[in-house]
């Protein structure tokens, strides 16, 4: 195992990383810029390192700073969280050129799975269902009208560099179809320095249903169920549950085990996410994520598994501490995310928190970085934390955070709670019907 492993995220994740360092008995390093001296995980990791000024691109995204904190400290491996360069195939290649372990997947299939449309054809041939759409590359203005016309409209050009929903386009005609192409070709350009884009039919109103996979270095693969995120507004998810209402046991196990056998097919390892939507029953893949998610904790709670223990134990090479037997799914999990914003407006509310009393009692798990005092910095996403609650089923975890939330107090800056209050009374998300268009609808009816 790592002696010691530098943490190259801030905020939650980084808390979230250092835990599991401490419970394997590793070392941690923090890496901060100057905005975030003041952080929960830099108080708390054994070193900490000042990589660079309150922007990005000068801290987090700051590469060469990093890889001298890392040598400075004789760190053995790096943790990259998610975001920043937790997805970015460069970075793990330079981390590992310099004789550290990058945790995540080998930089090969980072790259691979970061090309939306190698991913798709990777997917296809290892058995996985997909939109239907281009076999490949749209290159020109005549094969994006000829496919359109067999897939048949309403169509969405998606850039091959993107993901997350940034760079894409739906289009509902013939006529539409031209200047949007040479629109998303354009935007792709810009946005991902790649003007590749692929066509797939549009899916109208489906479900947003992920499935967890773990894979070892030892041709171990399987996975830990799925997590419903179809409660998001602009491409930003606010609520996630797992397991998702809208699906069968025997639909999980099936789709599971389609995601683990493709793991295996593009020699994943470490943990991983693959995104499906889910329509009239059916279930198309969209893309893979090669990180820790966001939402990971409500895996962990109907699990029992540590995600982030096991991603680390597999990058030093150990095999996972379980087979897809010893897996169980047991009861129900939700998170909401906890972020500084205005409840209505979603404008960021930055600033000193001047009061912090987080909920506890059974079944309550709060993951975030705040503190009595602490002051939310106005340079990064406003993201301060997740309250997760898991229940024997889900009218058990679902009255759990009714009252986990209002026990929550954060005084001194604006956050979401006010909105989840909401969200958990509201009768299409308590009968878990609601689709990736609900949440808008919602805001639109709840002036
Ligand atoms: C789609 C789609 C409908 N049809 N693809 C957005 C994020 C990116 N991962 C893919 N996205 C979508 N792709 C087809 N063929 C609808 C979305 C989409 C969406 C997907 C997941 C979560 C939230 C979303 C919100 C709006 C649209």
């Amino acid at each position: 195992m790592f002696n010691k492993i530098l943490i190259a995220n801030r905020g939650e994740i980084a808390l979230r990383v250092h835990r599991a360092c401490k419970e394997l008995g590793i070392q941690t390093v923090a890496v901060h810029s100057e905005a975030d001296v003041g952080s929960m995980c830099v108080r708390l990791a054994d070193e900490s390192v000042c990589i660079g000024p309150a922007r990005s691109a000068d801290s987090y995204l700051n590469i060469s700073s990093i890889m001298a904190a890392a040598e400075i400290t004789d760190s053995r491996a790096i943790h990259p969280g998610y975001g920043f360069l937790s997805e970015n195939p460069e970075f793990a290649e330079i981390v590992r050129a310099s004789g550290l372990t990058f945790i995540g997947p080998d930089p090969s299939v980072i790259r691979l799975l970061g090309d939306k449309v190698q991913a798709r054809k990777a997917m296809i041939a290892a058995g996985v269902p997909v939109v239907p759409g281009s076999d490949g590359e749209v290159c020109n203005e005549e094969s994006a009208l000829k496919m359109a016309r067999e897939i048949g409209f309403p169509i969405i050009l998606k850039a091959a560099a993107g993901g997350g929903g940034r760079g894409m386009k739906v289009v509902h005609s013939d006529a539409a179809l031209v200047t949007a192409f040479t629109v998303a070709r354009n935007d792709a350009r810009h946005f991902f320095k790649n003007d590749k884009v692929y066509m797939e039919r549009y899916l109208t109103d489906p479900r947003h249903i992920e499935i967890q996979i773990l894979a070892d270095n030892h041709g171990n693969a399987i996975h830990l169920g799925d997590r419903d995120c179809s409660l998001q507004r602009r491409h930003q998810k606010i609520l996630e549950e797992a397991p998702s209402p809208a699906i069968t046991p025997e639909q999980r196990e099936q789709l599971g085990r389609v995601a683990a056998k493709a793991a295996l097919a593009v020699n994943y390892t470490g943990v991983g996410t693959f995104e499906f939507l889910m329509d009239r029953g059916e279930f198309y893949f969209l893309e893979v994520n090669t990180r820790i998610q966001v939402e990971h904790p409500v895996t962990e709670m109907i699990t029992g598994v540590d995600l982030v223990k096991e991603q680390i134990r597999v990058a030093a090479n150990l095999p996972l501490t379980m087979r897809q037997e010893d897996v169980q799914i047991r009861g129900h999990a939700i998170e909401c995310r906890i972020n500084a914003e205005d409840p209505e407006t979603f404008i960021p509310s930055p600033g000193r928190i001047s009061e912090y009393h987080p909920p506890g009692g059974c079944g309550v798990r709060v993951d975030s970085d705040a503190y009595a005092g602490y002051r939310v910095p106005p340079h990064y996403d406003s993201l301060l934390g997740k309250l997760i609650v898991h229940g024997a089923n889900r009218a058990e975890a679902i009255a759990r955070m009714r009252r986990a939330l209002d026990e929550y107090v954060i005084g001194g800056i604006s956050t979401t709670i006010p909105l989840h209050q909401r969200i958990v009374r509201d009768g299409t998300f308590r009968n878990g019907t609601y689709t990736l268009r609900f949440l808008e609808e919602f805001l639109k009816n709840n002036q």
